[in-house]
């Protein structure tokens, strides 16, 4: 493995001091042990103000699968790459070496060119979680073309905004998806969300389920077929360092979900540093991020990390409780997982049945126990180590964002402290600051405010697609000079970081991000609705749940059947615009909002009532109806 390490406490001060003081030095040495077909010019470039742009190894040139990949076929051709476990158990699981998923990567690579894709096209993968949509990424940047992975579980008109907004040309796609109990036609989903996407020229179908499909002929392909005659080797495209590797759409403050875009050179050293240092990587690893590769820890930590590291990664199709809770646990022990990197709302689902699930296996291949997603309570903190990691695994509960690329804030596994609802200590390369609301910086330790990070690092977001001026006032405006994250946090006495969550309004339902004006926009379009407002509480298993309180045009139903009726028109309506996972968990119907005389939404106390706190409303008298809200607190469900 790769030589900038961290291995004792000691080391990661010195790392960190060095990291600070001089940052060209540290992060060239990072860079070192890549294949580079022409060095970089600068190590870092550009800044945080005005222009909200950085650069890292602006000049250098490289492909990123020929460090995944290439790189490897020396020493590691016959070691695992992937190890691919199935939705049902029953169905049998699947490996690839590195030599393997080198000749898959070129081979998929040659079918995107003979299928008219060019180097700095927009691919769109809509596909679920089996090797061949890792393979499908890889080959994406193997030949140059910008991918962006749309998590197979949105909606057709949420697909529709993403493949337009990317101008993508090429859709990869597959016949079916299975999830724990549920199935998904993917390709039928996709055929409703082209139906509005000019730009598509061709759809590449990838056979899984073995389901009937529509192929709209001239438009649609299968992969089986298409790769009978291509070539098994296919050269990497040489990209220069600043050119886009990939977009994901993450939701924001406002209704549109905006596309984040991650560049070559920079993502690449992230990724691969923050993987080995935070996880504390040795050659035998087997790493499972339980995250799917249409979330971002999915890219950086289920496909690219593993594969910069040259270690072995776990894909799985499936859920935690499928065919039963203790179905994570019988894959640890089945594949000998020895890192297991999930989130807090997983393991609060898997808490809420018999612990039995869990002691019913030895797991004693774990070595590392990672959390990501969202703060992670103390009682799922003790749960997770006591009995999953059985008092002996370290926990590293990683704070990062989709923007961020990889890892900011955490414990280096066993080496800095970890301390249950920490997040803990910066990487090196990571300087948080904690603002006040005027920007000023809040010195010293036992302290609270607006998390934000001083000084570029190499895996932060270049823009966002198309509009790199919503990148610029969202990230870089708020407070001049500082990269801001949208999360509140707290240092701690001893300095470690304690995320709080979202100061903006962006609520994380299950470790995923929605926007509350997006989750509104979805809810107007139900017939029903005059006006919507959507805030999060607190909820047992998701962390966040959605409440929505809204106005309809005939007023508050007064029958069980018309109520029923509006409420499924709500939801139907959500599910269409952006899918299931952004669903209700609790819709109000209301005869009015609260609403200051200026016509704005008092949020604050729509969030206390739906957290129950409706004895401690605040201030009211700036409403122009006051009695709307004993009518809400009335209600309340
Ligand atoms: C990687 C990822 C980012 C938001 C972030 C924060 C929350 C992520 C966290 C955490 C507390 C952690 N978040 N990790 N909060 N502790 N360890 O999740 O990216 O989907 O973009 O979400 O998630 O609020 O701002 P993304």
């Amino acid at each position: 493995m790769s030589a900038v390490r961290t291995r004792t406490l000691e080391e990661y001060h010195a790392d960190y001091q060095q990291s600070v003081e001089d940052p060209d030095a540290f992060w060239a040495a990072a860079a070192e042990p890549f294949t580079w077909y022409k060095k970089w010019d600068t190590v870092r470039g550009g800044d945080f103000s005005p222009g909200g742009t950085s650069t890292w190894y602006a000049g250098a040139q490289l492909n990123l699968t020929e460090n995944c990949l290439d790189r490897h076929l020396e020493q590691r051709a016959n070691k695992l790459a992937i190890i691919y476990e199935p939705n049902d158990p029953k169905t049998r699981h699947s490996r690839l070496t590195y030599r393997e998923l080198h000749e898959q990567v070129c081979q998929f690579a040659n079918v995107l060119k003979k299928n008219g894709v060019r180097k700095g096209d927009r691919v769109a993968l809509y596909v679920p979680m089996v090797p061949l949509l890792a393979v499908a990424v890889l080959a994406c940047a193997r030949m140059g073309a910008v991918h962006s992975v749309v998590f197979a579980g949105f909606s057709a008109s949420a697909i529709a905004d993403r493949i337009n907004d990317a101008e993508a040309t090429c859709v990869i796609t597959a016949d079916g998806l299975n999830r724990g109990a549920k199935q998904i036609p993917v390709k039928s989903v996709v055929d409703e969300a082209l139906a509005s996407c000019p730009s598509v020229q061709r759809v590449i179908v990838i056979e899984h389920t073995g389901w009937p499909v529509d192929m709209q002929p001239g438009r649609d392909v299968w992969y089986h077929e298409e790769v009978q005659d291509v070539e098994k080797t296919c050269a990497p495209e040489p990209m220069a360092a600043e050119d886009p590797l990939f977009i994901l759409y993450t939701s924001g403050s406002t209704g549109k979900p905006k596309g984040v875009v991650h560049t070559q050179a920079g993502y690449m050293v992230w990724a691969d540093y923050t993987f080995r240092n935070v996880f504390q990587v040795e050659e035998n690893d087997v790493h499972w991020c339980t995250a799917d590769i249409g979330w971002v820890t999915g890219h950086t930590y289920g496909v690219y990390g593993p594969l910069l590291a040259g270690a072995t990664t776990l894909l799985f199709e499936g859920v935690p409780t499928y065919p039963s809770p203790g179905r994570f646990w019988e894959v640890i022990d089945k594949h000998h997982v020895t890192i297991f990197y999930t989130a807090p709302t997983a393991i609060r689902s898997l808490m809420a049945h018999s612990v039995d699930h869990v002691l019913a296996y030895s797991l004693s291949s774990l070595r590392v126990l990672g959390s990501v997603g969202e703060p992670i309570n103390e009682e799922a903190w003790h749960w997770y180590d006591q009995h999953v990691g059985k008092g002996r695994c370290p926990i590293v509960d990683t704070w990062w964002q989709t923007e961020t690329g990889g890892i900011m804030i955490s414990a280096l596994a066993g080496i800095t402290p970890s301390v249950p609802a920490r997040a803990g200590l910066p990487l090196p390369g990571v300087q948080p600051v904690l603002l006040n609301q005027d920007g000023s910086e809040i010195e010293g330790n036992d302290q609270e405010g607006y998390l934000a990070i001083k000084a570029s690092w190499p895996g932060v977001i270049r823009t966002t697609w198309g509009d790199h001026e919503r990148a610029r006032q969202t990230y870089f405006t708020p407070y001049p000079g500082y990269y801001f994250t949208g999360d509140g946090a707290r240092r701690d006495e001893n300095g470690l970081y304690r995320i709080i969550g979202r100061v903006d309004d962006v609520i994380n339902v299950s470790g995923h991000r929605f926007g509350t004006a997006e989750i509104e926009n979805a809810i107007n379009q139900s017939d029903y609705v005059v006006e919507s407002a959507v805030v999060g509480y607190p909820h047992d298993v998701k962390g966040q749940g959605i409440y929505a309180y809204v106005i309809c045009h005939n007023g508050v139903p007064t029958t069980d059947l018309d109520n029923q009726r509006t409420e499924a028109s709500i939801v139907e309506a959500v599910v269409a615009a952006i899918g299931r996972i952004a669903k209700p968990d609790k819709i109000q119907l209301v005869s009015g909002l609260p609403k200051t005389r200026s016509g704005k939404i008092m949020r604050r106390i729509l969030r206390k009532v739906a957290e129950g706190e409706t004895q401690a409303l605040g201030d009211t008298t700036t409403l122009l109806d006051p009695a709307v809200v004993d009518e809400i607190v009335a209600g309340r469900k």
